[in-house]
C-alpha cells in the first residue's frame, strides 16, 4: 500500500519541489491534529460557540478557533510559508518575510454541524505570493489544493497537478492511499442544493432543478461543503450555492479564495466542471480576500445542462 509519505517522496524533484514536500507534510499532520481534536471534543469542552463572532459575521466554534490555529501552527513550522489566509481572520498574516507561498485555508468548514456529530472539513489553497498583494490571483494559479473531511473516516482529498488522490487515515495516524486517481462520473441523477432558499434561485438554477426532479433525480444536502463533494467524488451529481436572484450582489454564500477556488481545481482536475453562471470558477480575479461566489460544481453533463442554461440567457439579453 502506498502512503502520503510514499506519495511526497515519489512525486519530489519532480510534480513537487522540496518546499511543497514540507508544506504538504505539515498541512497533513494539522489535519491529523484537527481530526484527534473533533474526536476527543465532547470530553473538553470544545462544543457549542464562543461569544466572538468572524469576519464573515458567523458565530465562532471553539473548534473554529482552535483548527484556525492548528492550521496557523502548520504554516510557522514551514520557511517557504509568506502568507496565511484563513476564513476566520479578517487580514491575512504575515508568516516568513523570505516565504514564496501563501496558504489560503477554511479551517473547519461546515461547523455548524460540530454539535450533530456531522462530517466537516478542512479546506487548503497554495498559491505563489511573495507580496501579499500576489494573493488576489484567479484560481487557475493554484500550485496545490485539497481538502480533509471528518467524517466515518477522515480522508486527504489532494490535487498537485496531475489528478487527484484521497488518502483514509489510519488509526495508526499513517494516511494511506485509497484512490490513486479520482474521478468525477459525467453523469449522475443526484443534486444538492438548499431547497428552503428556492425563491432566492434564478431562472436558470430553478428550471434545472425542476428538470431534475422531473426526470426522478434525488436530492441530498448535508450543509457541509466538504462532505457534499465527497459525495460527488465517490458518486457524481451536481452541487449548487446560487447567488440570491434579489441580491445578485451579495455573491453568494461560499467564498471564492478557500471554497470555492480549491474546490474547483480538484473537481477539473477529476474531470467536472466547476462554473459560475457560464465562467469557470478557476477563471474569477478576486477582489477580496472574503469574496463570495455563487458555486456550481460537479458531473460534466450536468454542470454543462446549467452552464448552457447562462449561455442562453445571455444570447437572448443581447437579442433583446
Ligand atoms: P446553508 C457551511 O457553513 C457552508 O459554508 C458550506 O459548507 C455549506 O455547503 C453551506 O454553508 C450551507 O449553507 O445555507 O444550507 O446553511
Amino acid at each position: 500500500m502506498t502512503t502520503f509519505e510514499n506519495f511526497l517522496e515519489g512525486h519530489k524533484g519532480s510534480a513537487l519541489n522540496d518546499e511543497m514536500v514540507v508544506l504538504l507534510r505539515e498541512i497533513a499532520q494539522a489535519t491529523r491534529r484537527i481530526s484527534d481534536t473533533l474526536k476527543t471534543s465532547a470530553f473538553e469542552g470544545l462544543t457549542g460557540a464562543t461569544e466572538e463572532t468572524n469576519v464573515q459575521g458567523e458565530a465562532q466554534k471553539p473548534l473554529d478557533i482552535l483548527s484556525n490555529e492548528i492550521m496557523l501552527e502548520a504554516c510557522r513550522n514551514v520557511p517557504s510559508v509568506s502568507f496565511a489566509v484563513s476564513e476566520e481572520l479578517d487580514a491575512e498574516v504575515a508568516i516568513h518575510a523570505d516565504g514564496k507561498y501563501a496558504v489560503i485555508f477554511d479551517p473547519l468548514d461546515g461547523s455548524s454541524n460540530l454539535d450533530v456529530n456531522v462530517t466537516v472539513g478542512t479546506i487548503f489553497s497554495v498559491i505563489e505570493a511573495a507580496s501579499a498583494a500576489d494573493i488576489l490571483k484567479s484560481g487557475r494559479h493554484q500550485v496545490v489544493a485539497g481538502y480533509a473531511a471528518y467524517g466515518p473516516q477522515t480522508v486527504l482529498v489532494l490535487t498537485i497537478g496531475k489528478g487527484v488522490q484521497i488518502f483514509t487515515l489510519n488509526t495508526d495516524g499513517t494516511y494511506v492511499m485509497t484512490t490513486a486517481d479520482a474521478k468525477i462520473v459525467p453523469e449522475a441523477k443526484e443534486f444538492a442544493i438548499n431547497a428552503a432558499r428556492r425563491a432566492s434561485w434564478d431562472d436558470v438554477v430553478a428550471a434545472y432543478i425542476e428538470e431534475a426532479i422531473d426526470s426522478g433525480h434525488n436530492m441530498r444536502w448535508v450543509g457541509s461543503m466538504v462532505a457534499d463533494t465527497h459525495r460527488i467524488f465517490n458518486r457524481g451529481g451536481v452541487f449548487l450555492y446560487p447567488a440570491d436572484r434579489n441580491k445578485p450582489a451579495s455573491g453568494g454564500r461560499l467564498r471564492l479564495l478557500y471554497e470555492a477556488n480549491p474546490i474547483g481545481l480538484l473537481v477539473e482536475a477529476a474531470g467536472g466542471e466547476a462554473i459560475i453562471g457560464n465562467t469557470c470558477i478557476l477563471d474569477i480575479e478576486p477582489t477580496g480576500l472574503h469574496q463570495r461566489v455563487p458555486v456550481i460544481f460537479g458531473s460534466k453533463v450536468e454542470v454543462d445542462k446549467i452552464s448552457a442554461g447562462y449561455a442562453a440567457r445571455v444570447l437572448e439579453a443581447a437579442a433583446e
